[in-house]
């Protein structure tokens, strides 16, 4: 069996997925937290995420990307979608997209105050397409509260890990950040929120404690 190491910076963002997936139903890890910028050198792409697997003969994968990692422990734990090729894109589609509105909490936190307010607006219009594609895809799924079929897949988690990311370091860097997506303009993005954050195979991951909010 393999032990999990999770590389990241001890805030509440863009690894909440991975840390979700790592967690699901009652997966165990450990998290490290680098020393930055000391540590950027020892980084396969000078960045984290970095997920460290070690199998059961002491043999390392080491895997770098935010995005890989996902996909690979998605993979292992038979959570990507596989209806068909159009389907799987399509998942892979709707997770950039969620990507894409939480960095826009990382990119206004770190930005002067004189470009927070045209992010702001790029994030108001790009909150809008959002919303509507994923209730759109979500209405034609059945708003069952899955975005695929009715049982839970890797997109449902990384929505739920991410709005958790995004109501606190989100709206801790643009304060109202997830005002946007409240439960009356989103209500079946939050129907997700609701059927798959109680699933039981995710408690490990909603009980583990919150890492710090943002201290970067
Ligand atoms: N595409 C990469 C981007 C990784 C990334 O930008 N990581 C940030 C933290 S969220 C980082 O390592 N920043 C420190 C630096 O660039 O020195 C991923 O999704 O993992």
């Amino acid at each position: 069996m393999s032990t999990y190491t999770l590389r990241h910076f001890p805030i509440q963002a863009r690894p909440e997925t991975c840390r979700a997936l790592l967690s699901y139903d009652g997966g165990d890890y450990t998290s490290e937290h680098p020393v930055w910028p000391m540590e950027k050198s020892k980084q396969p792409f000078g960045k984290v995420p970095v997920l460290i697997e070690t199998d059961a003969s002491g043999n390392v994968f080491q895997l770098s990307d935010s995005m890989a990692i996902e996909h690979y422990l998605a993979t292992k734990k038979g959570l990507m979608v596989d209806s068909s090729p159009q389907d799987r894109a399509r998942q892979d589609e709707l997770r950039s997209q969620i990507l894409d509105i939480f960095l826009f909490a990382p990119q206004y936190r770190f930005a002067t105050e004189e470009a927070r307010k045209t992010i702001k607006e790029q994030y108001v219009t790009q909150a809008k397409f959002f919303i509507d594609f994923h209730e759109s895809h979500l209405k034609n799924n059945g708003s069952n509260g899955y975005y695929f079929g009715s049982k839970i897949t890797y997109v449902d988690i990384a929505l739920v890990a991410t709005m958790r990311a995004l109501r606190r370091f989100g709206d801790e860097s643009m304060p109202g950040m997830t005002g946007y997506l409240s439960p009356e303009r989103t209500p079946l993005i939050n129907k997700v929120l609701d059927v798959v954050g109680n699933d039981p195979k995710l408690a490990k991951f909603f009980s583990e404690p919150r890492v710090k909010p943002a201290v970067l």
